[in-house]
């Protein structure tokens, strides 16, 4: 394997060359929003310059071209995730689209008053509160794996929850405000041997992890672009064919229809059922490229150099006294978070930001992760392939500063 050239990556991303309050961008809030390659930001100028028209409707020369883009586009998220096909593949907005469709098209229907679904205390908001409306839908159950001191879920704790009434389980793959890569194929086969299906929330997991949805035997993997250096506006739902194939859409509109009758309307087959109305075109060719840049770099150099960095981020930041970390799970990527004495969190983020360093602070979608660890917020440093060992060094001296300035 070689080792990543940072240096070149870096000159792949305009935005890294400016500067904030005079100082060089350290941009370390890439869980929240990675940056663009170049290349991105050129198939969008290309497209919308070149053979902007919309798709799937026209006989015309660009129609046809913006067509086969989208499609192309499809094909390279199939394979980058190893589904089986392409028709496995609905793009939607992102990764909250994604799960509001498995929400509502799958499990509502399915579910009855007092069957659970099972979830774990780590997830993002958009993987609770989908189910919880379903819950107010159809009195079901919501039941929550719990994390222990470490920001990890069980598989024993995990394994009890599993019962006769659990319908449905969804679970982050990487959690966003601790970094912990779960055990998810583990807690897959756990659910699946009960015949229960399972969704995973892949967010912060595309960045960083291989992803074969194939060997995770889920039956959904939801994730958006913008955290893998796509667009904004556009991610993808993986859903099993049969599983695709038997939802009714929750949806409707043009696109998604064979036929419409004031009478009667047939859907159009899968997955186009699932994406009503004029889709991002711009944005699903724009995540084409992102996964042809990433496919581009040598994603294992790419992942020894983003753990190198977390393991660097988290030895010097632990050595400040006043350092709590939250999130010491033993398998993480991508994400630091932690406390700074008796400081807020939006303290630390400003007085960073004045030393042109982006971290989030707050609780990152995440309220129930604070709730057990008893904190309303964190600051959280989180990585991507263009960051370097000196941004980790400012980031610990913008916290010796911050210290001073709050001493
Ligand atoms: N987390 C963060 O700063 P959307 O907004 O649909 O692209 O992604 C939602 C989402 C779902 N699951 C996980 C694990 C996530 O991390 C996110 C987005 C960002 O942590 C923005 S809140």
């Amino acid at each position: 394997m070689s080792r990543l050239d940072v240096d070149r990556v870096r000159k792949d991303f305009p935005v890294l060359e400016r500067e904030v309050h005079g100082k060089p961008l350290a941009y370390l809030d890439n869980a929240a929003t990675s940056q663009k390659p170049r290349a991105v930001i050129d198939a969008l100028i290309h497209y919308y310059s070149s053979y902007n028209a919309n798709i799937h409707r026209g006989v015309h020369s660009l129609s046809e071209e913006a067509t086969v883009a989208y499609e192309a586009a499809r094909d390279k998220v199939r394979d980058f995730i190893r589904a089986p096909s392409s028709e496995e593949i609905v793009f939607t907005r992102g990764t909250t689209e994604a799960i509001n469709l498995v929400a509502q098209s799958y499990l509502r229907p399915r579910i009855r008053e007092g069957d659970e679904i099972l979830i774990s205390q780590m997830e993002h908001h958009s993987n609770i509160v989908p189910w919880q409306l379903v819950r107010e839908q159809t009195g079901a159950v919501l039941k929550v794996a719990p994390i222990n001191e470490r920001g990890e879920i069980e598989l024993e704790q995990f394994s009890k929850l599993l019962g006769p009434r659990t319908r449905f389980v969804a679970l982050a793959h990487v959690s966003n405000a601790l970094g912990t890569i779960n055990m998810v194929q583990e807690m897959v086969r756990l659910a699946r041997m009960r015949g229960v299906p399972v969704l995973l929330d892949g967010a912060q997991a595309v960045p960083h992890l291989p992803v074969d949805v194939q060997e995770l035997g889920c039956d959904f993997y939801a994730f958006s672009g913008h955290k893998m250096y796509a667009p904004t506006g556009i991610g993808a739902l993986y859903g099993r064919r049969e599983l695709l194939e038997e939802m009714e859409p929750y949806q409707g509109g043009g696109e998604m229809i064979l036929s419409v009758t004031f009478e009667k309307t047939t859907y159009n087959r899968v997955p186009y059922k699932f994406e009503a109305g004029t889709p991002n075109i711009a944005g699903a060719i724009g995540l084409g490229t992102a996964i042809d840049y990433l496919l581009g770099l040598d994603l294992q150099a790419v992942r020894a150099h983003e753990d190198e960095l977390l393991e660097y981020a988290t030895k010097e930041v632990s050595k400040i006294p006043s350092v709590r970390l939250i999130g010491t799970a033993a398998s993480k990527t991508g994400v630091l978070s932690f406390l700074l004495g008796e400081i807020h969190a939006h303290d630390v983020g400003t007085v960073l930001d004045q030393e042109g360093i982006a971290v989030r602070t707050g609780h990152h979608c995440a309220q129930p992760v604070m709730d057990r660890f008893g904190v309303t917020a964190t600051a959280r440093a989180s990585f991507a392939v263009y960051n370097t060992t000196e941004e980790v060094d400012r980031l610990v001296e913008g916290l010796h500063r911050t210290l001073e300035i709050f001493s």
